[in-house]
């Protein structure tokens, strides 16, 4: 049999999850537009971005790059999504723990793994699994654990189409349409709450997150971003069309070389909920979805990332609280005093080991002619025969990612909790260990190295 690829589902299923939260969240069109407008100005003007683009193979997935984010509730419910984005090629990357930042869940993200699979489809998601001991309240919790643990957030075929996938080692064309549209559902918004208004209530009050959880019957998709070539530019613009964005951008200041990931996002939206109740449904609201959009940078290698964790801390520190409307122009004053210790040129961050390349042959007869075929990266690329690309940072940061929740669950809601999660505790939940995303970075742009030495051999 002739199966479809998991480029190819992963792709089809990133087009139609792009559909549905259009129409479910309006504004996530316009943020859309905006950022089509803002990519296709900033290629016309910058021609070397343009060439840099084309050069490493970003220039066609540039439009249709999303990241999503999801929020589940039990072990059975995250080891079972990491089976079904196996089917659409994407594995679990990355831990990150948002706890000490107040936020009570642990994450991975699922992604594809393989540049070439990145640029068919970059489509990821940032799935979360809430943290129920950290409701205080016992009774309570064992309340919410009680309704989690029988929800099913799978449909019946969705969860018979992975087994079929396993089994079989892959999915017809028939069989991968149905498998997108049934697990299209899980993501879906449902206007029907799970629970009672009162419950509903008493779970908000332990934490918005835990009632957005709970509360609902599946992990509603609750924000789409869309990958912009100029944050700032794209921020102005949202305050002009009114799109209330949050205060402070996410991530490292405004660069000539941008490193890993810059967010901003709009605030969640009020939306109309119905209650169940013994008599007629109880009307209410619930506010968690959003908007976001995102600049992609440079991958870090560990001393580079560690540099940039400084340099953060430092300036969080200093600004001796949580940026917020009010202090947000006096942040980004320290922000950008600090990361002037950070080398803002492709060839330093290069040869200080802070940033992770791709090595192209770019005279491949002025290779041959090199006498005693001696390998020296160094010494071909001062000759011109061999350039180098920045390898874009493909995962995320956990305390953008705090920031992100934040500014959703009311600003400034930051509770210490005295718990420490771990990574073996979340990879037990999960079913599998979670892939290290240094390695993959490093793995690429060693093999660029390899093809290079290898043609020289020859
Ligand atoms: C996820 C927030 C994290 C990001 O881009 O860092 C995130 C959530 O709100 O569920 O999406
Ligand atoms: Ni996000």
């Amino acid at each position: 049999m002739e199966f479809i690829s998991t480029n190819q589902i992963r792709s089809k299923f990133s087009a139609l999850m792009s559909e549905m939260y259009k129409k479910e969240v309006p504004l996530y069109g316009d943020l859309l537009d905006l950022v089509k407008h803002i990519n296709g100005e900033m290629l016309n003007q910058k021609v070397a971005l343009n060439t840099q683009l084309h050069m490493r193979d970003e220039y066609k997935r540039l439009s249709l790059e999303r990241h999503g984010a999801i929020r589940l509730g039990t072990a059975q419910e995250i080891k079972t999504i990491c089976r079904i984005f196996a089917v659409m090629g994407m594995q679990p990357v990355g831990y990150y723990d948002l706890v000490p930042a107040g936020v009570p869940v642990f994450a991975t993200a699922f992604r594809a793994l393989k540049l070439e699979d990145l640029n068919e489809s970059p489509f990821r998601v940032f799935t979360s699994l809430l943290r129920l001991e950290l409701v205080e309240d016992e009774n309570l919790r064992q309340i919410a654990h009680d309704i989690l643990e029988k929800r099913q957030i799978f449909t019946e075929r969705a969860l018979i189409l992975t087994d079929k996938f396993e089994q079989q080692g892959g999915l017809s064309k028939i069989d991968a349409e149905e498998f997108i549209h049934e697990v299209l559902e899980t993501f879906r918004w449902h206007k029907e709450a799970a629970v009672s208004k009162a419950l509903y209530e008493s779970l908000h009050q332990q934490h918005r997150l835990v009632a957005d959880v709970v509360a609902f019957k599946g992990p509603h998709i609750n924000h789409l971003t869309p990958r912009v070539l100029d944050i700032d530019w794209a921020q102005k613009e949202m305050f002009k069309l009114g799109m209330s964005p949050k205060a402070v951008i996410e991530g490292p200041p405004p660069r000539n070389c941008p490193i890993l990931l810059r967010q901003t996002s709009f605030k969640a939206l009020e939306e109309n909920v119905l209650f169940p109740s013994y008599h007629i449904s109880e009307q209410g609201t619930h506010t968690a979805r959003f908007g976001e959009i995102e600049q992609r940078g440079v991958a870090l290698t560990v001393k580079g990332r560690h540099l940039y964790d400084e340099l953060l801390e430092k300036s969080r520190t200093q600004l001796g609280e949580i940026p917020n409307d009010q202090n947000s122009e006096q942040y980004m004053e320290i922000l950008n005093e600090n990361f002037k210790k950070f080398p803002d040129d492709y060839n330093s961050l290069r040869l200080e080991k802070l940033a992770f390349f791709r090595y192209f042959l770019n005279k491949e007869d002025d290779l041959l002619k090199e006498e005693n075929h001696f390998f020296e990266l160094e010494s071909l690329i001062k000759k011109g025969i061999v350039s180098f690309e920045p390898i874009v940072y493909e995962d995320f940061l956990p305390v953008s990612a705090a920031g992100i929740f934040q500014s959703n669950l009311g600003e400034n809601h930051q509770i210490n909790y005295e718990i420490t999660s771990s990574k073996s505790l979340f990879e037990s939940y999960l079913g599998c260990e979670v892939i290290d995303e240094i390695e993959l970075y490093e793995k690429i742009e060693q093999k660029s190295i390899e093809n290079i030495e290898e043609k020289l051999k020859k």
